[in-house]
């Protein structure tokens, strides 16, 4: 059997540092090797710098690895992104092309590609969104990460190269903290709630959007990048659904555990994006497809969260 070697971009980031550890338990530590443009302390295995525009590295480390899979972690979110539009385009969208070009050539044979529910907008149905919809994102890291579907779609199409996607909703996680997103609110709200009692919050408070709790959207995506190719129907993204609450229901689900918590809301430029997003998400094509069924609600998720913040 081929030793699978991997090599995870953007692996600094809030999914990559937790997905590195999660596929270092199944494919064994040497054999995951995490890159970033910036150094990562505490890497729990291999680790080399890598600018992901720089295609010469990429192609050095593919060869000095011997590497057969990619995780293309690495991209500038939304948030983030509104102030550097064409940087975004950039890193989001030519890094994309760039490893499809040299994954052809080298026989890469799996690639996996995270979109995101910022390729919604204001003309797809807000409330249970479904996988075949309007598509009119209005944020540069929406438009590259919508535009990153088609060419995956394309590649698989024309050149019967195995690219896997899901469109993750915002991620909450204990273990790594977001960077540069509108979904970040959900996880600095409990850092804020333990450390200060206190959060202000940069989304209004009845403002719903799609969330998912880290172990969910790890275990999915290992999940879908292990299943049967012929059983995948999709080839740009799946929908990818597990919870979806207001920063006044997550605020009071908190005040459960933390009674004393208290939260004002001063709305800034993200209220736009979050508005342009859907609330709700229908993934039942990812169920049937690959089995996708999330374990977390918005209690069980806050309770691990706290619990979890408070023990470390
Ligand atoms: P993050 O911002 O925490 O991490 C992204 C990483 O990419 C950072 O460590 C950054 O240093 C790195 N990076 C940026 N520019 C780079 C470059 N030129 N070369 C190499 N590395 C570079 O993001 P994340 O939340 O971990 O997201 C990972 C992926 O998942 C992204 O593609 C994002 O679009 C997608 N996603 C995330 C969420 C979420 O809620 N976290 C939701 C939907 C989709
Ligand atoms: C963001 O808010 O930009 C990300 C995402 C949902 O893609 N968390």
């Amino acid at each position: 059997m081929l030793q699978e070697k991997i090599l995870v971009t953007g692996a600094g980031g809030q999914i990559g540092t937790v997905l590195c550890d999660e596929l270092r338990k199944i494919y064994g530590e040497e054999n995951v090797i995490g890159s970033d443009i910036k150094a990562q302390v505490n890497s729990s295995g291999p680790f080399v710098i890598l600018d992901i525009l720089n295609t010469q590295r990429m192609c050095e480390i593919i060869d000095d690895h011997g590497i057969n899979q990619i995780y293309h972690l690495a991209a500038i979110l939304s948030a983030s992104g509104e102030w550097m539009p064409l940087k975004t385009w950039n890193v989001n969208l030519n890094s994309l092309l760039d490893i499809f070009e040299i994954a052809r050539e080298k026989n890469i044979k799996k690639i996996f590609y995270p979109s995101t529910i910022a390729v919604f907008g204001k003309s797809t149905p807000q409330k249970d969104t479904p996988q075949y919809t309007s598509l009119e994102p209005t944020t540069a890291y929406g438009m590259s990460k919508l535009s990153g579907e088609l060419w995956s779609q394309y590649y698989f199409n024309r050149y019967g190269m195995d690219i896997r996607s899901v469109r993750y909703p915002g991620i909450i996680s204990y273990q790594s903290l977001p960077g540069g997103g509108t979904t970040d609110y959900a996880v600095e709200i409990f850092h804020e709630a333990l450390k200060n009692g206190q959060y202000t919050c940069f989304l209004k408070e009845d403002t719903y959007l799609p969330m998912v709790y880290m172990p969910d959207a790890i275990q999915g995506t290992l999940q879908l990048m292990e299943a049967p190719s012929d059983k995948l129907s999709v080839r740009t993204s799946y929908n990818l659904s597990s919870m979806s609450f207001s920063p006044s229901e997550l605020a009071n689900e908190i005040k459960k555990n933390i009674p004393n918590f208290t939260i004002k809301y001063e709305p800034d430029f993200r209220q736009q994006i979050a508005e342009s997003w859907s609330q709700s998400i229908l993934d039942d094509v990812a169920r049937k497809d690959w089995n996708w069924s999330p374990k977390y609600d918005l209690e069980s998720m806050t309770k691990d969260m706290i619990f979890q913040l408070k023990k470390n």
